[in-house]
């Protein structure tokens, strides 16, 4: 069994930092994720939309070793084979991925499995196929991924986090200056691509939104 569970899981998501090269500036993946664990992230996610996959494992056997040293938890999105090559901690799934039941059958117990759900039942679904987090948005508007759909609001949030028993954590167009209501709204983090990975200044980005973060969640006790 995974260590990533219950708790400590919870803890994971607090500050959840995604990689795209595209909005990186130049910068490479591992540069950026050095910076946002420096800054207080709690997990990584390596989101490769286009390139070589040969590249991908490249990149993702660095970053692995550096969510290892740090003790932050890493999860490779969309792909269960990535994830399965890399050892990651996690894989992210959504709705035109690998369903939750195939990619638990695939990832075994020991891994997270993490879903993007757009309506309440799908929610409920996966946990009920044994999903461990949820990954709920666009919570406000975003241009970081254009078939995301429209925003979805915090009261959809709201809905989904107030109906299942694993963790939420929200995504979408969400910043330092937003972020505290996303937990307000029942989410146990926040994750983001563009408020940290488009940042001058990476660390500075993400230790504004962890410290945004804790501050919420210290609201209810946690
Ligand atoms: N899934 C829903 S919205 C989104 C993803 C991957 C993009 C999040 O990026 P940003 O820049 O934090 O809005
Ligand atoms: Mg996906």
């Amino acid at each position: 069994m995974t260590t990533w569970r219950g708790a400590r899981l919870r803890e994971a998501l607090r500050l959840y930092v995604i990689t795209d090269r595209a909005l990186a500036r130049g910068r490479p993946d591992i540069e950026i994720a050095r910076e946002a664990i420096a800054g207080g992230a709690t997990a990584l996610q390596l989101r490769w939309k286009a390139g070589p996959l040969r590249e991908a494992l490249q990149v993702g056997h660095a970053l692995r070793a550096l969510c290892r040293e740090a003790g932050v938890l890493f999860v490779v999105n969309d792909r269960v084979d990535l994830a399965l090559a890399l050892e990651a901690d996690g894989v992210h799934v959504g709705v035109s991925d690998l369903p939750v039941p195939e990619t638990r059958k695939l990832v075994g117990e020991s891994m997270v499995v993490g879903f993007s759900p757009e309506t309440l039942e799908q929610a409920l679904a996966a946990e009920a196929a044994g999903a461990d987090y949820l990954g709920v948005g666009p919570v406000y508007p975003t241009t970081t991924k254009p078939d995301a759909g429209p925003a979805v609001g915090l009261e959809h949030l709201a809905q989904i986090a107030g109906a299942v028993g694993i963790p939420v954590v929200g995504i979408g167009g969400i910043t330092a200056a937003n972020a505290a209501a996303v937990i307000r709204a029942g989410a146990v983090g926040v994750a983001v691509i563009s408020a940290v990975v488009c940042a001058e200044d990476v660390r500075e980005a993400t230790r504004q939104l962890r410290e945004v973060v804790d501050a919420a969640l210290a609201e209810r006790g946690q």
